[in-house]
């Protein structure tokens, strides 16, 4: 799932595939987990990771039904967990979350789970934080068997996948696509109901999928942006990286800037939407307000497995008082916000005042408006990012009364689906800019690499195509063990872009290792008219940044967009993963694995904006900077942290560059003094070449 700066290694079906020297030995290739080609952290699996995967994919095996895999009901049935206290570094989340249990207390299997319901989350917590504190694999696994039949399977998944991406003995193992371990949340109902009827005949089946809605409406153009179930996969996993409940003292496990990547990671989603925007002739979308009308509606048109369609709301409709949260207070917690920003500073829970005017600033912000747990003032600023979830969610029924399931907007796998979930992040992005604009503009000395001149940037042509892609539906269907499973795909359309190369020609006086920044930006508004550089770098997007050395007189730097640190390629789909594993346990085929592997990342596919039929001019930028000032560690230059650094950060690791997120674009620019000689601009022009 991770790139490297290594060689790559072009085989057509992205494993690494090492022939090696006698025939006998033919049968045996390695593989790397994850459908990534082989990269620095990769080492061979040996028996006992395997089995770790393997257990934790048998886990996940259709989680709306009973567990299947007798050894692992006999372990979670033979398990007591409230007899195995010693076994925890903390046992009281484990007993608390037995006792509720035993009452009776807990959401029931086949309920709705949503991160956003504070009984539902505290419970999901607990779980997370009973396999987290466990000591050793064994009672990790023993404890996630217990729970895989007896606790909600929304909670099970989401805690079993947060606390597998988090312990040091699970590092490497790989998790299923979520858009396979629940279809429900990534299809329309119509793909589920023809799915079914195929399913009852037992017959193979590929079932097409339209996107949400018609021509009508005009934010339907977008709708394979916002519907892509790579984005969706991205923004869920992303938030299972950066959990906003996180409690880093506690797990002791640090979430480094990690406010500062919430602001980041969302500014670059929604600039990635007004780029699809402009290339579908739609202006850029606006912030909503909280006593302003959502002028555009949306119909999901998703069922929830459980049955129950997923909301809708109609054009036209405004915001309402919920039982918890009240419209006025939104504004309320807007106003304080702001005011903050205005002052920089933030009142903490002891009534101080907090500095935010350096560049450190940022971080405190993200922390305060999502609200992640270190909120410096959680009654005072509220929830604004976290509430807006909900109260779009819960918008149709405010008062509970049609007792409606939760809206896409309280899953993070649903949430882009809705084109108010732009609305929303650009209103709290602009509170962000309100802060990035009051800190100076960089200084001539602060952008400029003294001796380092970019001399030309060359860059393939650029083109983009619709294509097909077949999701597997196996788990959406109820069926029982005796039949046996059949093959039946949701086929959907997604874009994609040719795989480019692009170069940057550089003459340095001396040796040096640079940090290689490139993004895009609009040329031209929706009016047509050329974009003023300072109001352009609210619409650029990071398109890769990685470290190079450059010689002393002349070296060209070249890279593929294949490597770039903001994607992650198409994830493994569950069936070859689980075939992988098989065989290298059987001894067939040798397995290697990343211990950096990432499954939050922008999807490839997704690198370039649609462009135009006739060509869309585009700028595309390149900053140099001093390697040596941006480290933030010992670790190689070209250590790649498992591919999809600049969205997703890392795991285990501080975030490796030390600049500003979005440096040099993140604050005012002057148009006069910003072009020092390591920043280049050129125009390019994507083409749209067709659809499918
Ligand atoms: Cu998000």
């Amino acid at each position: 799932m991770g790139k490297s700066l290594a060689p790559a290694n072009n085989s057509s079906n992205s494993t690494s595939t090492i022939m090696s020297l006698t025939w006998l030995a033919l049968l045996v290739v390695a593989v790397a987990l994850g459908g990534a080609q082989a990269g620095i952290g990769d080492v061979p699996a040996d028996q006992a990771f395997l089995t770790k995967q393997r257990e934790v994919l048998r886990l996940l095996n259709k989680v709306h039904e009973p567990n299947r895999y007798k050894e692992q009901v006999e372990l979670g049935n033979a398990y007591e967990p409230v007899n195995s206290l010693p076994r925890y570094k903390n046992p009281a989340p484990v007993k608390q979350l037995v006792r509720l249990y035993r009452a009776g207390s807990l959401l029931p299997r086949g309920a709705i789970f949503t991160l956003f319901d504070d009984t539902h989350r505290e419970q999901m917590i607990l779980l997370f934080e009973s396999l987290l504190y466990a000591n050793d694999w064994e009672t990790f696994l023993r404890t996630a068997a217990w729970a895989r039949d007896r606790v909600n399977e929304g909670q099970f998944v989401y805690a079993l996948c947060v606390a597998v991406l988090h312990r040091e003995d699970t590092r490497g193992v790989v998790l299923p696509p979520p858009y396979e371990i629940y279809p429900h949340l990534f299809v329309n109902s119509e793909v589920i109901h023809a799915a079914y009827k195929a399913k009852m005949r037992q017959e193979p089946a590929v079932v097409h999928m339209n996107f949400t809605g018609t021509i009508r409406n005009p934010e339907q153009r977008v709708a394979y942006l916002g519907e892509d179930l790579g984005m969706n996969s991205h923004h869920a996993q992303w938030h299972m990286d950066f959990p906003f409940w996180w409690k880093e003292e506690e797990y002791g496990i640090p979430k480094e800037r990690k406010g500062e990547l919430f602001y980041y990671m969302h500014h670059q989603l929604i600039a990635r939407f007004d780029l699809e925007r402009l290339s579908n002739d739609l202006p850029f979308v606006e912030p909503l307000y909280w006593n302003e009308r959502i002028k555009d509606g949306f119909y999901p048109q998703t069922t929830y497995r459980v049955g129950g369609e997923f909301p809708a709301r109609p054009d036209n409709f405004a915001f309402h008082d919920l039982q918890n949260i009240k419209v006025q207070q939104m504004i309320d917690y807007t106003r304080r916000v702001r005011e903050a920003i205005s002052q920089q500073a933030v009142i903490t829970e002891t009534g101080d005042l907090y500095n935010i005017s350096s560049p450190e600033g940022i971080n405190v912000l993200g922390e305060l408006v999502e609200p992640s747990t270190r909120s410096k003032h959680r009654e005072y600023y509220g929830a604004l990012h976290n509430y807006g979830h909900i109260m779009l969610g819960q918008i149709t029924d405010p008062k509970r009364k049609f007792n409606m399931p939760p809206g896409v907007m309280e899953h993070f796998e649903t949430a882009t689906r809705d084109p108010a979930f732009f609305r929303l992040h650009k209103y709290i992005d602009n509170l962000f800019y309100e802060h990035k604009d009051l800190l100076p503009r960089y200084t001539v000395e602060e952008l400029d690499l003294p001796g380092t001149t970019i001399e030309e940037v060359q860059v393939d042509p650029l083109e983009t195509f619709f294509e097909y892609f077949d999701v597997d539906l196996l788990n959406a269907l109820d069926d029982t063990e005796e039949l046996p499973d059949v093959s039946i795909h949701a086929r959907v359309r997604r874009l994609n872009h040719k795989p480019f190369v692009f170069s940057v020609k550089v003459n340095s006086d001396a040796e040096r290792l640079v940090t290689v920044r490139v993004f895009l930006g609009p040329k031209y508004d929706w009016f047509g008219q050329e974009i003023p550089i300072n109001d352009k770098r609210h619409y650029i997007v990071e398109i890769d940044k990685f470290v190079a050395k450059v010689n002393a007189g002349k070296t060209v730097i070249t890279r593929k967009s294949s490597e770039s640190s903001v994607t992650i390629p198409d994830r493994e789909t569950t069936k070859v993963l689980t075939q992988k594993v098989e065989d290298a346990i059987a001894g067939k085929a040798q397995l290697t694995v990343n211990k950096d592997v990432r499954h939050c990342g922008y999807p490839d596919r997704l690198l370039l904006p649609k462009g135009r039929r006739d060509g869309m001019p585009f700028t595309l930028f390149v900053v140099l900077t001093d390697y040596e000032k941006d480290k933030v560690n010992d670790l190689p230059y070209d250590y790649d942290y498992g591919g999809s650094v600049s969205y997703c950060g890392t795991l285990g690791h501080r975030y490796p560059d030390a600049k500003p997120m979005g440096f040099p674009f993140d604050r005012r620019i002057d148009q006069d003094s910003f072009f020092t000689k390591n920043i280049y601009q050129r125009d390019v022009t994507i083409t749209f070449k067709g659809s499918v």
